[in-house]
C-alpha cells in the first residue's frame, strides 16, 4: 500500500500532505531511514532526532527560493527525502552515490556543501547581508546543535547576528549530545534552559494570573509587559541569547509539529537574527539508538533486530594502537594529558579518559582552542597530546604556526583519519596535512609504516623536546613489516629493502630504482618492490620516516647509487614530501636523477570506499607499478 512518503517525490511536495497525516509521515521517514541506514550505514542517531524539525521547515519554507544551511550536515537526510532524493538512497555514501551531507551540485535545495563543524552561522549571516544588499526576500534558517554550538566560528557568528537589523532565523537543535555527551558551560547554559519552564507559555501565564488579580493586578501586568526584561529575568536564568541582543524562543518541544510551526511562524516576524531553541532526544523511535545516541552517531551497516553491527572486527587500527600506547605512556609519565576536540571515541582516548579522567580534556568541537590550549599545558609543565582527525586540524593551523611551533612547545599532535578516509567524501578526507604541515619550522612530521612503528613513534614523540605531528590512517593497522624496525632515531629514515649494488656494471646505477615511502605507502612500496625484484630490477625501498625533517644524508648517499627515485605519499602532490624531494634534487644540482612523485591528484577527493577511491587513482600496487614503469621507459 502506498504510504505519505510516496506522495512526496520533489521539493514542497510535503505541503500537499494533509495535516491529519503528519505524524504519519514523521513515522514512515523514520522507519525509511532505520531500514536504509541499517544496510548502507550512516548518521542515524541525529537523524532520526531532527524528523519533526525538517517537515516544519519544509511547511515553513520554499525550496530552492528560500536557503536552509545545515550545521554539520551529517542529520540532513529527512531534508534530502523532502527534496526528492528518496530513490537515491541505496547508494548513499557509496562512489557517485547520495553524499550524506548537503552538497550544491547533489540539489539546489542545499545551500551550502557542509561536514565540518559549526559553518552554518557565519553562512547564514553572509546569505542574509547578500539578501539584503540585493533587495531579496527570500527566508534563510540556520540549524545548528548544541554540539556544534560549542565551536569557535559558532560564538563568532553570534556575536556578528547580534547586529542584524533583518530577520535571520537561528534553530538550535539541542538533544544534549555532540558525538559523545556535550561539554562545557554553553552546554551547561542550555540544560539550565532546558529544565527551566517555558518562556512563552510561562509569561502568558504570569500575565493571565495577574490580569485576575483584581485591582492592582492588571496594572502590574501591564507594567511587566512593558518591561518585558525583568519578566524575563524573573522566569529564567541568564537570558544570555536576549543579553547579546538575539531573540531567544523556547525551550519548545522539538518533536511537536505545531510548536515548531509556531514559533517559525513568530520567528519570521522579527527584524533580527531569532534563536528557536528545539530540544530534540537523538536516536528518537529506534530504541538501541536512543539507548546509544553515541554508537549511532554514525554506524557501519546493522543488524535493525539488535542494532548490532553486522559486519566482523578485522583486527586492530591504528586508532587501538594509539589508545593502547597512551594508556601505557599515561601510566609511565604523570605529566602525559590528552586533548580531544568533542572525539573522545572516535580518536581512542575513551580508555585514557577512564583511566585518568584528571588527565583528560574534551574541550568540545574547538579544535583552534585544543591547540592553543595544549601550548599553555605545555608551558605548565604537562606533555599535551593532541589527538585529531587530519581534517579537523586544518582549522587549527594559525595556532599550530603561532602559539605552539613559534616557541617550539612540546606538543604532540595525533594525526588520525590521515589519507583518504571514504565515505564522508570531500569534507573528511585527511589529504592535505603534510602540505600545511611540512613547512613549520620547528616541528617534526612523522608517519609510521605499521602497527609498532606508531606505538614507537608515540615514545619517541614523549622523549622529543619540541612539536612533533604523527599521522596515519584510518582503519586496520599494518601488521606486515614488523622485522624490519629499527629503533627511531631524529630525522632519521629506514632503509627496509636495500638493493645489492655490489660488483655491478657501470650503467646499474642509472637503472637502479629508489622507492621513498611514507606512511601507510611503504606497505604499497613493498608489494611494488616485490613485483619489480621479481622482474629482475634493482630496486631499494626507504620507509622515510620523517616527512620533516627530511633525512639529507640518505638522500645524498642514494643519490650516488640510485639513478630513478619514486616517492609515494597519501597527500596531494602540492607542498607535499615528492615536491619537497624535486626541490633538494634541483638544489643539489642533482639533474641526472630521475624522479616521479606518485601522490593523490591536486582536487577534492569525492566519497566512496578507500578501496574503490585508489582504484580510480591508480594507487594500488599493480597500477602503480606499471605507472613507475612507464615513467621509467619514457623518462
Ligand atoms: C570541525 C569539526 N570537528 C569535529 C567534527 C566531528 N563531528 C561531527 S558531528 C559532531 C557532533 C555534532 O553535535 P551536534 O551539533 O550537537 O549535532 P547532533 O549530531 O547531536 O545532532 C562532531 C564532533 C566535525 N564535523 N567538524
Amino acid at each position: 500500500m502506498a504510504g505519505i512518503l510516496d506522495l512526496i517525490n520533489g521539493a514542497n511536495d510535503i505541503k500537499k500532505v494533509k495535516p491529519s497525516d503528519y505524524n504519519k509521515l514523521a513515522e514512515e521517514i523514520r522507519e525509511f531511514l532505520i531500514g536504509n541506514i541499517s544496510k548502507t550505514g550512516g548518521h542515524l542517531a541525529s537523524n532520526l532526532g531532527t524528523v519533526e524539525l525538517t517537515m516544519a521547515l519544509h511547511l515553513y519554507l520554499d525550496f530552492p527560493e528560500d536557503k536552509l544551511v545545515w550545521d554539520v550536515g551529517h542529520q540532513a537526510y529527512t531534508h534530502k527525502l523532502l527534496t526528492g532524493r528518496k530513490k537515491e538512497f541505496a547508494s548513499l555514501r557509496t562512489f557517485e552515490g547520495l553524499s550524506g551531507f548537503p552538497k550544491r551540485k547533489e540539489s539546489a535545495c542545499d545551500s551550502l556543501d557542509t561536514g565540518h563543524s559549526s559553518t552554518s552561522l557565519s553562512a547564514a549571516m553572509g546569505l542574509v547581508r547578500a539578501r539584503d544588499l540585493r533587495g531579496g526576500d527570500e527566508k534563510i534558517v540556520a540549524v545548528i546543535g548544541d554540539g556544534a554550538l560549542s565551536g569557535g566560528m559558532a560564538f563568532e557568528a553570534l556575536n556578528n547576528a547580534a547586529e542584524l537589523k533583518s530577520n535571520l532565523i537561528i534553530v538550535l537543535n539541542d538533544n544534549k549530545m555532540s558525538i559523545s555527551e556535550n561539554v562545557g558551560g554553553m552546554a551547561n547554559y542550555l540544560g539550565k534552559l532546558r529544565t527551566g519552564d517555558k518562556y512563552i507559555n510561562l509569561k502568558q501565564t504570569v500575565e493571565k494570573a495577574l490580569n485576575n488579580v483584581p485591582g492592582i493586578g492588571k496594572k502590574i501586568a501591564d507594567k511587566i509587559r512593558k518591561s518585558k526584561d525583568s519578566l524575563k529575568r524573573l522566569v529564567i536564568p541568564g537570558m544570555l541569547f536576549e543579553d547579546m541582543g538575539l531573540t531567544y524562543i523556547g525551550p519548545i518541544d522539538g518533536h511537536n509539529l505545531n510548536e515548531l510551526s509556531m514559533a517559525l511562524a513568530s520567528a519570521s516576524k522579527a527584524k533580527k537574527a531569532v534563536i528557536i531553541h528545539a530540544v530534540t532526544k537523538k536516536g528518537r523511535g529506534y530504541r538501541p539508538a536512543e539507548k546509544n545516541p553515541s554508537y549511532f552517531h554514525g554506524v557501519d551497516a546493522f543488524d535493525v533486530k539488535t542494532g548490532k553491527n553486522s559486519k566482523a572486527k578485522k583486527g586492530a587500527t591504528y586508532t587501538d594502537i594509539f589508545s593502547e600506547t597512551m594508556l601505557e605512556l599515561g601510566e609511565k609519565h604523570n605529566n602525559l594529558v590528552a586533548i580531544t576536540a568533542a572525539m573522545p571515541s572516535g580518536t581512542g582516548l575513551n580508555k585514557f579518559k577512564q583511566k585518568y579522567p584528571e588527565r583528560f580534556f574534551d574541550v568540545g568541537i574547538a579544535e583552534e582552542h585544543a591547540v592553543t590550549f595544549a601550548a599553555g599545558l605545555a608551558l605548565g609543565g604537562m606533555k599535551p597530546v593532541v589527538a585529531v582527525y587530519s581534517t579537523f586540524l586544518q582549522r587549527a593551523y594559525d595556532q599550530i604556526v603561532h602559539d605552539v611551533c613559534l616557541s617550539s612547545l612540546p606538543v604532540i599532535f595525533a594525526i588520525d583519519r590521515a589519507g583518504i578516509v571514504g565515505n564522508d567524501g570531500e569534507t573528511h578526507q585527511g589529504i592535505f596535512d603534510i602540505s600545511f604541515l611540512s613547512h613549520i619550522p620547528s616541528l617534526t612530521v612523522m608517519a609510521p609504516k605499521n602497527a609498532t612503528e606508531l606505538k614507537e613513534m608515540l615514545c619517541f614523540a614523549y622523549t622529543h623536546d619540541g612539536p612533533v605531528a604523527i599521522r596515519y590512517p584510518r582503519g586496520r593497522a599494518y601488521e606486515g613489516l614488523a622485522e624490519y624496525q629499527e629503533p627511531v632515531e631524529y630525522g632519521r629514515s629506514e632503509v627496509i629493502y636495500q638493493s645489492n649494488t655490489a660488483g655491478k656494471k657501470k650503467n646499474a646505477q642509472k637503472n637502479r630504482i629508489l622507492l621513498l615511502a611514507a606512511g601507510s605507502m611503504v606497505e604499497t612500496g613493498a608489494q611494488i618492490h616485490d613485483i619489480l625484484t621479481e622482474e629482475g630490477r634493482e630496486v631499494t625501498l626507504v620507509n622515510i620516516r620523517f616527512l620533516r625533517p627530511m633525512d639529507t644524508e640518505l638522500l645524498k648517499e642514494m643519490a650516488a647509487s640510485h639513478g630513478i627515485w619514486v616517492t609515494l605519499e597519501e597527500n596531494v602532490k602540492r607542498g607535499g614530501y615528492g615536491e619537497g624531494v624535486a626541490a633538494y634534487l634541483f638544489e643539489q644540482n642533482l639533474r641526472d636523477i630521475r624522479l616521479l612523485n606518485i601522490t593523490l591528484p591536486d582536487q577534492f577527493i569525492e566519497q566512496g570506499d578507500v578501496s574503490v577511491l585508489k582504484e580510480k587513482f591508480g594507487f594500488d600496487p599493480l597500477s602503480l607499478t606499471a605507472h613507475i614503469k612507464d615513467f621509467i621507459s619514457h623518462s
